[in-house]
This record gives C-alpha cells, structure tokens and sequence, in this order.
C-alpha cells in the first residue's frame, strides 16, 4: 500500500521515463524497430527498475493511468523520430501493455487516441502482451481484436514461457512472436535448447508470422540465431535500452 502511494505521487510528480531498446535485423544489426521500457527516477532512491514497481501498479490498479501515460509517451516520441528521418524505413516502436490494461472496456480507444493525439500512424505501433495477460479473458481477446482493427500490431511477448502458447494464437490475432531469452540463453551449446528455438521460428515462418529472438547477449548466438532462420533480433549484444535521442541518431544514421 506504502508502494501504491509512492507510485501515485510519483506520477503527479513527473518521476518516470522511458528508454527504448532497439529491435535489429540480423545479420547486419540494422535497427529496426525500439521497445519503450518504463523507469523510475526516484528523488531519494535514483532509478527503479520496472520489476521493482510494475506489480505493485498492477496489484493497486495505477497500471492503468500510468500504462496510459507509457503509450502517450511512446506514441509522440516515436512520431518525433518519424518527424526527424520521415518515412522511408519501416521500423516500428514496441509498447508493453497488462493484463490489467487490456481487460479495461475502452482501452481500444485509448490506443487510438494515442495516435491521434501524437500523429504517429498506426502500422508504426506494436503492443506487447504475455500469454498470460490474455489466456482465458474474453475483455482481453476483445481489446486485441479492437487494436488489430485499428492496424496496430500485436506481439505475443515472453513466447513459450506462460500458457497456452499455441491455442492462443489460434484465437488472437498475433502478428509477431517475441521467444523469450530462456529459450535464447544455451542455444550454443545444447542441442535440446537449440531444437526448441529452431521448432519456434519454424512455427512463425509456417504460419507467417515475425519473430524476434530476446535477450541475445553473443556474437555466436546472434550468428546461430540467423544459420536458424531468425531475422530480427534484441539484446545487449546489440544494444541495450537508451534515450529516446539515440535512438533518434541510430534511425538517422541507418537510412
Ligand atoms: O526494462 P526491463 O528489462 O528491466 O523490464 C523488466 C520488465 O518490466 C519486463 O518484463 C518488461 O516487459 C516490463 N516493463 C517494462 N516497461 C513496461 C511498461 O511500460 N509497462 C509494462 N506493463 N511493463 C513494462
Ligand atoms: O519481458 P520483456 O521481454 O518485455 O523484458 C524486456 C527486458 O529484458 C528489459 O527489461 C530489458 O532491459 C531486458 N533485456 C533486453 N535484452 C537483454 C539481454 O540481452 N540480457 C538481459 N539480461 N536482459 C535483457
Ligand atoms: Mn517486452
Ligand atoms: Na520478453
């Protein structure tokens, strides 16, 4: 409950930040596309990882007002960096949305008016939802269905790790597969772990859809990752989430 106050005077306050990790092409690491990560820059404590607070904000309810504040915030930048480059690459900016976000009759339109407001068009917009945040909810499955109408994509984040994972994408209209870093992490040196995430790209190149492959941390795994079939990729290897400014600078550099 502490936590829950602290959050909400921290919104008042203006305390929270997004930087962005960006989503490349292998082999080349062309940027591609920026996921928006929330960070708090506490008075006292300095900088907040999501972990640390997202569940308290999602446990009390302010997910709501503040996920509406990250798709705002994620929204205008991402239209300030088409202002800067224009529009002749097709990348694309990632928002992480919960399960608490979704099963909120309207939140469709609060998506909308995201890009109203910010004129950023709606094929440059992915959400990124768990398996978990949609597994059995029908307000859930609605709010996709909302946001697809509109041309946003839809990513299925943490692929593999929750539940359900194949049912549902019968059932939700998912453009994208994000594998979660666990079923990255000993590609290279086990052949069980390599067999999964080749049978995972394999299943989005079958039923076409993308796949981004997370948490890539090695020349080796990004080299393995793409002789697997996988062409977008994210992780530290690459580049770790920044200011939005410097993605702005890698776009301009890139084009
Ligand atoms: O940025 P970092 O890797 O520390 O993020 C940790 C977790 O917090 C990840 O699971 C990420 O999806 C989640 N997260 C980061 N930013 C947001 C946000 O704006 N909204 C929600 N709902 N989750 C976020
Ligand atoms: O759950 P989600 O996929 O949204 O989480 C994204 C989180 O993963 C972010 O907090 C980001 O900082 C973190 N992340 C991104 N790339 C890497 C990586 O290569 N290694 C590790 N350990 N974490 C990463
Ligand atoms: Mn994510
Ligand atoms: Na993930």
């Amino acid at each position: 409950a502490q936590l829950g106050a602290e959050l909400r005077l921290a919104m008042d306050r203006g305390d929270f930040r997004l930087v962005f990790q960006p989503v490349v092409r292998l082999p080349d690491g062309v940027t591609v596309g920026a996921e928006a990560l929330i960070r708090w820059h506490h008075p006292q404590r300095g900088v907040i990882p999501p972990d640390e607070f997202i569940p308290a904000a999602e446990r009390t309810g302010l997910i709501v007002p503040l996920g509406a504040w990250v798709l705002d915030e994620a929204c205008r930048t991402a239209a300030g960096w088409l202002h800067e480059q224009g529009a002749t690459r097709s990348w694309m900016v990632s928002v992480n949305i919960s399960a608490r976000q979704l099963r909120e009759s309207g939140f469709a339109r609060r998506v909308a008016a995201a890009l109203h407001t910010s004129g950023l068009p709606a094929a440059r917009l992915m959400i990124e939802v768990t398996e978990t945040a949609v597994f059995d909810s029908r307000a859930a499955t609605e709010s996709l269905n909302e946001i697809a109408a509109l041309g946003v994509a839809i990513a299925l984040d943490d692929f593999g790790t929750g539940h359900s994972s194949l049912g549902l994408l019968r059932n939700i209209p998912v453009s994208v597969l994000k594998v979660d870093k666990s079923f990255i992490d000993h590609i290279t040196h086990s052949t069980a772990e390599a067999t999964i995430a080749t049978a995972m790209v394999s299943l989005a190149n079958g039923l076409d859809l993308g796949v981004v492959a997370e948490g890539v941390e090695s020349a080796a795994q990004a080299r393995q990752l793409h002789l697997m079939g996988y062409r977008l990729s994210q992780g530290y290897h690459f580049a770790r989430p920044m200011p939005a400014a410097e993605v702005g600078e890698l776009l301009a550099a890139q084009s």
